[in-house]
């Protein structure tokens, strides 16, 4: 979400001089700590040995993953490679997980991961999964909380930038996807000056409950605008979730001043238990598509499916599914209190914060009040749906989150602060600078029913002078402010790994006792799996060399093998036969064109190699895994083309 920096400068200068001040100027100048008081120290330190009480979710932005923080220490504590390939362990090169990253565009390495969401039950985070979306080639992501493993990724179809994802219902029933971009749908060439009217937008509910059963339950074709962000409603609005449009105006050039015109935008307000009454009644078309459903089965090995059409729902096919709550100024994020009744959205351009009621908005629907229907969906009345204002609310809103206190914090961008106020009252509280321009706050549990209201994290796109300089690029961070007072305490920075978006955070006892910490080798249905060394062995297929290589402290079997020839594909299948938690072996060999590969205990993984010239070459055991991991190593003796070197290898012991 970068591009709210490069918002014409005169919209910000103009905020600014409305609001007659230069918070942003003199924050910039502002002293190092920025306000630590004495004892945010001892708050935030998890002495040696002892571990954090929550764990925080943080989406890397363009690295594609997702990294695990502990709060309130704000430890780096794991990568979890999700759309990006991850070279540490293998992801995306070995051949179990390479198919994960198929799209209708064949292999893709690389995506944009903005906003990681937690399983839910009964409106709150259960630890079971975590979803995230991929935005620039529109996938979801599964994530499992018992292996930190990524094992499921469905991709979108009909959609282009899935941004307004994948914020999920409160029993897990579906996680959604909305296209930031309106493209022709279906997909056509056309020209570009044609947009209005012509391209379209689709919000896809995603079945998101049954692992390894992701796929799309229904697609709503909308107007041609761009769709933001979403949260889902709860409590009272069970049933509903709402989406953030901009461009409204449909423009297709200089978006920056040509879709901020209209006074006011639209939150889509989609009921989606009646958007599956008429799909069961048969209202959706069948329409053809291409789209790629990937997941790990019980071998653990990845499985591509290509999935071939979808169900959309037209809004004039099934009246009440959608209504356009009309919402200043182009607004960024929409978020749900923990009653489900207000509908806080943050219009990155507005004055105020307005909160939508959802009790007023229901009555509106039922009495007809409109304003105007457009493709079939009513606009309501803002006057008549709205619960209040927060005036004064700082420079640029963009998110929301809750304490579960009656009381609402939002992040102003431009400002660079996050507003504490009160819900019902409107009342701003507090207000605490953050170092720099925050984007998505973070409250463990904070968009749910029951937020965790103790620590809260700012997500801050800019960090200047916070860090020692790195050279043209400066870390991202977070800061821990404390909300469990009056005042918010800011208690620390840490840095984040790639652009920081949105966050979870769940409380750490949820997830702990849960780990997976081994897979039992005599349950391994890997096909190239061996349960004992004495299963080791190499063989030939033609030009193909399979290599079914046992890891065990502090060896491999074989270690030497001969009769390899250039022009030969080598796959090393490698079973890690330990069954103890935290003993993962390593495998790299000299001059492969891949990454290394991290073998699980009792998991066995595969990577190819295709040696170039005779030679002998080594391999090794990456991975530090006792006092003689050094010793852990062996040689392939690669001959020419042609040559008859005899296929021969090592059996151990
Ligand atoms: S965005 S800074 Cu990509 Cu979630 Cu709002
Ligand atoms: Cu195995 Cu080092």
């Amino acid at each position: 979400m970068k591009s709210i920096i490069t918002k014409p400068l005169w919209l910000a200068t103009a905020l600014l001089v409305v609001v007659g001040g230069s918070m942003f100027s003199c924050r910039t100048t502002g002293s190092q700590s920025g306000g630590i008081s004495s004892d945010a120290a001892s708050a935030v330190y998890v002495p040696p040995g002892s571990h954090d009480t929550y764990y925080a979710f943080m989406s890397g932005g363009f690295s594609g993953q997702v990294t695990v923080h502990g709060l309130p220490s704000g430890r780096l504590i794991k990568t979890v490679p999700v759309f990006s390939q991850f070279p540490e362990n293998g992801y995306g090169y070995s051949e179990e997980t390479k198919d994960m990253l198929n799209t209708s565009f064949g292999f893709i390495p690389w995506d944009d991961s903005h906003h990681p969401q937690l399983s839910q039950t009964d409106g709150v985070p259960d630890g079971r999964w975590l979803f995230i979306n991929g935005n620039n080639t529109p996938r979801i992501a599964r994530i499992d909380l018992t292996t930190f493993e990524t094992d499921e990724i469905l991709e979108i179809p009909n959609s282009a930038g899935n941004h307004a994802s994948p914020f999920i219902t409160p029993n897990s029933e579906y996680v959604v996807a909305s296209t930031r971009f309106s493209v022709p749908i279906p997909q056509k060439d056309m020209s570009i000056s044609e947009y209005k009217g012509n391209f379209k937008g689709t919000i896809t509910f995603v079945k998101a409950d049954t692992p390894g059963e992701m796929d799309v339950a229904f697609q709503i074709l909308v107007p041609g605008y761009n769709y933001d962000l979403s949260h889902a409603g709860k409590g009272v609005s069970y049933g509903w979730s709402f989406f953030t449009t901009y461009n409204t105006e449909e423009a297709n050039t200089l978006l920056e001043v040509n879709a901020s015109r209209n006074d006011k935008d639209f939150v889509a307000a989609v009921n989606w238990k009646r958007a599956e009454e008429c799909v069961a009644q048969g209202n959706a078309k069948t329409m053809p598509a291409n789209y790629s459903h990937n997941h790990i089965d019980e071998r653990r090995i990845a499985v591509s499916e290509n999935k071939t059409s979808v169900k959309v729902l037209y809004p004039t096919d099934c009246d009440n599914l959608i209504s356009f709550l009309p919402t200043p100024k182009s607004p960024h994020g929409v978020d749900v209190d923990p009653s489900g009744e207000y509908i806080v959205a943050g219009g990155k351009l507005a004055t105020v914060i307005p909160v939508h009621s959802f009790t007023k908005m229901k009555a509106a629907i039922d009495a007809k009040s409109y304003d105007g229907i457009v493709d079939g969906i009513p606009v309501l009345k803002y006057e008549e749906i709205l619960a209040g204002e927060v005036e004064n609310p700082g420079l640029g809103p963009l998110h929301t989150e809750f304490d579960g206190k009656g009381n609402a914090y939002t992040t102003a961008f431009i400002s660079s602060e996050i507003v504490k106020w009160k819900l019902g009252t409107w009342e701003v509280l507090d207000r605490i600078p953050t170092y720099y321009s925050v984007g998505h706050l973070m409250i463990p549990g904070g968009d749910s029913q029951k937020p965790w209201g103790k620590y809260m994290v700012a997500l801050n796109k800019i960090t200047k002078d916070r860090y020692l300089p790195t050279g043209p690029e400066l870390a991202h961070a977070g800061q821990l402010i404390d909300i469990s007072g009056d005042k918010m305490k800011l208690l620390l920075d840490f840095p984040m790994m790639g652009e920081p978006h949105y966050a979870q955070g769940i409380e750490a006892s949820v997830i702990k006792d849960k780990q997976v910490r081994m897979f039992a080798i005599q349950d391994n249905l890997s096909p190239h799996a061996i349960k004992t060394e004495a299963e080791a062995r190499v063989e030939r297929n033609g030009s193909e060399i399979h290599i079914y290589m046992s890891t065990i402290r502090t060896h491999f079997v074989p270690d030497n093998i001969e009769g390899v020839r250039v022009g030969d594909k080598v796959y090393f299948h490698v079973t890690n036969l330990e069954q103890d938690w935290d003993v993962p072996h390593g495998f790299a060999v000299m001059g492969a064109r891949t990454s290394e590969l991290l073998v699980m205990p009792g998991e066995t993984r595969t990577i190819t190699w295709e040696p170039q010239q005779p030679g002998v070459y080594p391999f090794y055991c990456t991975d530090f895994c006792s006092a003689l991991h050094q010793e852990m190593q062996g040689y392939v003796r690669v001959s020419a083309r042609g040559s008859n070197t005899p296929l021969t290898y090592s059996t151990g012991g």
